[in-house]
């Protein structure tokens, strides 16, 4: 790093950890320096103006005021700089990150879900291809919704709050919210993007080192905004495939069809692969057997009702 962009630093930036990171940190940079300036360079003006024209030098007020078109010229430069770097350097770098996607072959692709007061993390599974999402089947025990009569979800990964991807290799996000705007925030990646309910945004980074990057929340979302955070871990090819292969097999337990459509004798005593709850979820509560339920609807008595 060099000592210019030790401002960075000091105004609280984390290390840069992706791979087009160091654009932004060079824009940001500088445009701290220039407001540096600007600060120092207008302050030191407001105290001359103070002086220069104290109430003890200019008794009666000049109504032509000041004849020096120097103010003007400054004040220009201040605009044309402005202007350069939104026009010249932070638009085109936008363009770029939006417009640039890598290919989908080479990319990780992962669903973002943000939902009050944390985010979920849906991966494709070994067959590469997202199961089918309802708003209709969220439950605490299906938090996404996945559809468990469709066969393409049957292997895919939910995650709630750690998102694991390899070093070195593109990661693609489509981002979305279940309630109100969040905003999914890498700090360390040098993204961020709204989460917004209907919606799916896209976004990308590349991650150039193993480590583990907080996510938080970047949209005031309610109460418990504050702790909306999550972790996204990079690791090792190795370290990624046997996460990968643990997780798949925790996907084909919890994503087993309902216990109504299991083949007979499947689901004998104790709770079916595909029945039990998350931990702190109602005991009572069987919500991959009742596809109908609503998320806002009470949980079921204990009578069936
Ligand atoms: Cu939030």
């Amino acid at each position: 790093m060099n000592s210019l962009a030790l401002i960075n630093e000091f105004l609280g930036q984390p290390p840069n950890a992706s791979e087009h990171g160091y654009q932004i940190d060079h824009i940001l940079e500088f445009a701290h320096w220039f407001m540096g300036a600007l600060f120092v360079g207008w302050s030191a003006f407001f105290v001359f103006v103070l002086i220069r024209f104290h109430k003890s030098r200019h008794p009666k007020a000049d109504h032509h005021g000041v004849r020096s078109a120097i103010s003007t010229h400054l004040e220009f430069s201040c605009v044309l700089i402005e202007a350069v770097l939104l026009i010249g350097f932070a638009i085109p770098l936008w363009a770029k990150r939006v417009n640039e996607f890598p290919s989908g072959q080479d990319a990780i692709l992962v669903h973002v879900v943000g939902q009050q007061f944390n985010w979920t993390f849906h991966m494709p599974g070994p067959d590469g291809q997202f199961g089918r999402r309802e708003i209709g089947l969220v439950t605490n025990s299906n938090p996404l919704g996945i559809d468990p009569n469709d066969p393409a979800g049957k292997d895919d990964i939910v995650v709630l709050g750690e998102l694991h991807v390899p070093v070195n290799k593109p990661v693609i996000i489509e981002l979305s919210s279940k309630d109100v705007i969040h905003n999914f925030d890498i700090p360390h990646m040098r993204i961020a993007a709204d989460a917004i309910p209907g919606s799916l945004i896209p976004m990308w980074f590349k991650p150039i080192k193993t480590g583990n990057y907080e996510v938080v929340c970047g949209q005031l979302c309610g109460l418990g905004h504050y702790g909306m955070k999550g972790m996204v871990v990079v690791d090792s090819p190795q370290d990624y495939q046997a996460w990968l292969k643990e997780r798949a097999e925790l996907a084909g337990t919890q994503n087993a069809p309902p216990a109504t459509q299991q083949p007979a004798g499947a689901g004998g005593a104790g709770p079916t692969p595909g029945t039990i709850p998350p931990p702190g979820a109602p005991k009572n509560q069987n919500p991959v057997a009742q596809p109908e339920q609503k998320p806002a609807q009470p949980a079921p008595s204990p009578s069936g009702e």
